[in-house]
Parts: structure tokens; C-alpha cells; sequence
């Protein structure tokens, strides 16, 4: 019998990525997709193309409409829930905070309810994807046993989340794992997160079609994987024997500065910081006239998280789970898949 996966935010960067991962490992994978009024299954497409109503069948569902979640878990019965849905915007939860908390603390309750409430007997396996934006300004190196200090109503909903995995796991015996991931990037991160924002305009300038791109704070540092690594680290985290909580991250840390400046070194440029705060700009090296890089205030938010880097010592020790891409290799890959797909 082939295992059956339920993933809620299959339509999202990660979704789409373990969606392709668990079907190479043979199972037969539903996906929960949102309606929308506008296409929001490009990651997927090619997915549903070839394994269509064979091995990968989509379903309409919302992580804030209870009866939707438990007639859909009743239905498909899965062995693996992996919870991706969420509002993932940090700067966007300041401004919908209420919203982000109903999808992104309420959601994961919803699901753990379904599964408990569930009048059909199956043990299923509940998969949390919790978030490094709970530590907050907590130091780095951070670990499990970190505290965690929000700074958003993003990070504060997943807290939520978090806990209530916790809760659930210990209060019903539940086989409930919270995956703390550290930021992850790749091809198909959303288009607002600096990452892409920052290759697909790098690429835009390479073609001409953008003369200069606007930033928030440049200072910000960030523990960056690629989306890949870390989608392994799901997949091994349900295949334990006990439920538990690892946290996900490569220990590297980097500035947002230093991302801009290797995303223009794939295409030949040097980049050359001047002046201080929301003057500051980033020009040619070889032609200081040229200006690349813009700071703005729109781009900053209320609260900020200034540095995270993680230690997954766990993970590598009861998942045999460590990074694989480099830092600069996932950021030139990223470039030059914006430049090919612009060329389309
Ligand atoms: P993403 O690209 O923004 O994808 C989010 C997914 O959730 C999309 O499929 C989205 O659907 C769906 N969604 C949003 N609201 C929903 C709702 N109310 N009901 C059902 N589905 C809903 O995020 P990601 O980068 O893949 O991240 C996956 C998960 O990991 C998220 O929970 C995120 O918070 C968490 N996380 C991400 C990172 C990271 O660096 N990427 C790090 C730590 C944790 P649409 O396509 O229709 O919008
Ligand atoms: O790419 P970001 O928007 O990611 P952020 O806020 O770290 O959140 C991501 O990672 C979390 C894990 O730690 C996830 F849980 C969450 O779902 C999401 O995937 O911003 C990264 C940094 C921030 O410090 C931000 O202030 O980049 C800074 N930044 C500077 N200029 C900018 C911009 N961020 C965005 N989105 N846009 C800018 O123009």
C-alpha cells in the first residue's frame, strides 16, 4: 500500500517542493489549494500534468474553515499531514494581523482537532511548520531550547502554533513535530521576499528591462538554506519513530548587503556601498555614478528581527540531516533561473 500524504500550502514554495519529493518517494499525495480569482498553481502545474488523478490529486480547502478541514482529512484519511499553509509575510502580518493569526494559529489547531476528533480509527502523523521568526531578538546561536520573543503577528501566531502542536502531542498522544525553519530560498520563493525580489531584479537590470531595485534594512542578518535541503529535513522529521521539535538552519549568517552583493556578482558587477540609513546606496564599483540600490522606508516594518543564525546540531544527530547548497551557489542559481525564465 502506498502512503498517502495530506499537505495543506501545497501551492506555496515549500508545498510545491514536498509535493515532488514525497511522490519520488512513492506516495500518493493530496494537495490543498485555495481559491483564488487568479491562477496560484504555477509551482505546481507540471506536477499535476504528469501525476494528475494518479498520484497527486488537488482538493479546494482554507485553513480558517473547520468543517472544510475535517471532511477533507475524513475523506482522504492520510498517514502524513504537513501543515504549510500560512499568511508567510512578516511585513504583510503588521498590516493583517488578525487574518494572519486566524490562518497561522488557529490553522494548525484546526488540523490537530480534525485529527483528534477523527471518528474513523488512523493514527496520522501531524507536521507543524513552525518558524525561526519565534525567536525574535533572542541571541544566536539559536537552538529547541531558545526562548522565544516575537516580533511580529506573524512570529507571534506561529508561537501559537508551536505551542499547540506541543500541547496536543502531549495532552493525546498525538504524533504531532513542530520543523523550526530558518529563512529558505530557492526558484521558487514568492516574488515579495528579498531573496527574490532581489534576483529577479538583478536579473531584470542584466536584461535592461530595470535600472535600480528599492530595499527596507540592509542590515538584517539572515541564516539562509535553500528550500530543498530543507524539505528533506520534513520528510525525515515523519519518518522518526517519537514525535519531537528540530530546528532547521545551516549556523551561517549573512546581511541582507552581503545577499545584493552576490546576487550582482553573477552578473559581472562589483557593488559599492556609500552614505548611511535611507540615504544609503549601492553603485557600480567601476562607475560610482551608476546607482543600483535604493533604501526606502516603505520597505522597513514596525519591529525588526536584526540577526538569526541556528544551530541544528539535533537534526544532524537524530535525523543524519545537515545543509548540502551553499549560500552563494543557491543565490547565482537563483539569478541565473530568474535571467532564463525572463528570456522565455
Ligand atoms: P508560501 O510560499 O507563502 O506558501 C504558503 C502556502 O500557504 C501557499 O500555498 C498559500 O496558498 C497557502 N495559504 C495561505 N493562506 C492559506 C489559507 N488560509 N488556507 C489554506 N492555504 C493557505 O510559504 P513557504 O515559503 O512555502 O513556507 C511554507 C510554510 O513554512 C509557511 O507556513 C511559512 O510560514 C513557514 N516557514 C517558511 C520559511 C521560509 O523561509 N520559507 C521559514 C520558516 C517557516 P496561495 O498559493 O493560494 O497563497
Ligand atoms: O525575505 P524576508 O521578507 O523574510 P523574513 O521576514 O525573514 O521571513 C521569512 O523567513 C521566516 C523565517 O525566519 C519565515 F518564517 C517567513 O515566513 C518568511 O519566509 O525579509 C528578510 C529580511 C528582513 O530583515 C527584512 O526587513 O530582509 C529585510 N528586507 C530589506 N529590504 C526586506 C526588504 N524584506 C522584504 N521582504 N522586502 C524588502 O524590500
Amino acid at each position: 500500500m502506498k502512503k498517502k500524504a495530506l499537505i495543506f500550502g501545497v501551492t506555496g514554495q515549500d508545498g510545491s517542493l514536498l509535493a515532488r519529493l514525497l511522490i519520488k518517494k512513492n506516495y500518493v499525495v493530496h494537495g490543498i489549494k485555495r481559491r483564488s480569482s487568479s491562477f496560484n498553481t504555477s509551482r505546481i502545474d507540471d506536477i499535476y500534468q504528469k501525476y494528475g488523478d494518479k498520484s497527486f490529486f488537488l482538493h479546494y480547502g482554507d485553513v480558517t474553515d473547520s468543517l472544510n478541514i475535517y471532511s477533507l482529512v475524513e475523506k482522504i484519511l492520510p498517514d502524513e499531514i504537513y501543515n504549510l499553509a500560512a499568511q508567510s509575510h512578516v511585513k504583510v502580518s503588521f498590516e493583517t494581523p488578525e487574518y494572519t493569526a486566524n490562518a497561522d494559529a488557529l490553522g494548525p489547531l484546526r488540523i490537530l482537532e480534525a485529527i483528534k476528533n477523527l471518528k474513523k480509527r488512523k493514527k496520522i502523523k501531524f507536521y507543524q511548520a513552525s518558524t525561526s521568526e519565534m525567536f525574535g531578538n533572542s541571541s544566536p546561536p539559536q537552538t529547541e531550547n531558545t526562548k522565544l520573543e516575537p516580533e511580529s503577528p506573524y512570529g507571534t501566531a506561529k508561537v501559537f502554533g508551536y505551542w499547540i502542536t506541543r500541547n496536543y502531542r502531549n495532552a493525546y498522544n498525538l504524533f504531532a513535530s513542530n520543523g523550526i525553519l530558518f529563512n529558505h530560498e530557492g526558484i521558487y520563493r514568492g516574488e515579495t521576499f528579498v531573496s527574490k525580489k532581489i534576483t529577479s531584479a538583478v536579473a531584470k537590470i542584466y536584461l535592461k528591462k530595470q535600472k535600480h531595485i528599492t530595499l527596507g534594512n540592509l542590515n538584517a542578518k539572515r541564516d539562509w538554506g535553500d528550500a530543498q535541503d530543507y524539505v528533506d529535513a520534513m520528510y525525515l522529521m515523519m519518518q522518526q519513530k517519537k514525535p519531537d521539535d528540530f530546528v532547521i538552519s545551516t549556523g551561517q549568517s549573512y546581511t541582507v548587503k552581503k545577499f545584493v552583493e552576490l546576487a550582482f556578482k553573477a552578473i559581472n558587477i562589483k557593488i559599492r556601498w556609500q552614505g548611511k540609513g535611507l540615504s544609503e546606496i549601492g553603485c557600480d564599483a567601476q562607475n560610482p555614478k551608476r546607482i543600483y540600490v535604493k533604501v526606502s522606508s516603505k520597505y522597513f516594518r514596525p519591529n525588526e528581527v536584526n540577526f538569526l543564525k541556528g544551530s541544528s546540531s539535533k537534526a544532524k544527530k537524530l535525523l543524519g540531516w545537515k545543509p548540502k547548497k551553499k549560500f552563494h551557489v543557491m543565490v547565482e542559481e537563483m539569478v541565473k533561473y530568474d535571467i532564463k525564465q525572463l528570456k522565455l
